[in-house]
């Protein structure tokens, strides 16, 4: 132990990142380095992650939806983001098949992580989206989900299931692909992000 901040990436974990990942073992490394200046304790807690997640929408309130994106990536669930569950984590949501996301979304709508979605657990996570679009946005989308409640009820329709109804992670996924507007739907307007990513490049 002692002075492990030098610490060069175990081999172990980078085998299994680039098993995983398909990312290259120098893309790792110079990840690994730039990823121990930004967190020298080799770990993000979620109050380091909520204020990421502020500094993207300044004018929004993104904590809810970041609280859920965190315990997504959390997999062994130790309240910190490690190398390992971060690289995931960025793998999933940006360079993964479809099909990884998709599971990645189950992970993030069922809340208790109890293996089944409900109606509930739709409305909490759509609710946290909402907080996170502008009130001049909200203004603009279609009558029948401008508010979380009917955004909730729309998804539920279009998955054919009753108020106290489940739905597993193989229907979810399957219901998705069918249908792209339940896609639409379950994220969080991607293009307001990408314009929002474009300008502060710029
Ligand atoms: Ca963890
Ligand atoms: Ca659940």
């Amino acid at each position: 132990m002692g002075n492990s901040k030098s610490g060069a990436l175990s081999k172990e974990i980078l085998e299994e990142l680039q098993l995983n990942t398909k990312y290259s073992q120098d893309e790792l490394c110079t990840w690994y380095q730039t990823f121990l200046k930004e967190c020298p304790t080799g770990r993000i807690t979620k109050q380091q992650f909520e204020s990421i997640y502020a500094k993207f929408f300044p004018e929004a309130d993104p904590k809810a939806y970041a609280q859920h994106v965190f315990r997504s990536f959390d997999a062994n669930n130790d309240g910190t983001l490690d190398f390992k569950e971060y690289i995931i984590a960025l793998h999933m949501t940006s360079s993964g098949k479809t099909n990884q996301k998709l599971e990645w979304a189950f992970s993030l709508y069922d809340v208790d992580g109890n293996g089944h979605i409900s109606k509930v657990e739709v409305l909490e996570i759509v609710t946290a989206i909402f907080k996170m679009i502008s009130f001049e946005d909200q203004k603009q989308l279609p009558e029948d989900e401008n508010t979380p409640e009917k955004r909730t009820e729309k998804i539920w329709v279009y998955f054919e299931k009753k108020d106290n109804d489940k739905i597993s992670e193989g229907e979810f996924i399957q219901g998705i692909m069918k249908n792209k507007e339940i896609l639409r739907l379950i994220q969080y307007e991607p293009q307001k992000v990408k314009e929002r990513l474009k300008e502060k490049k710029h």
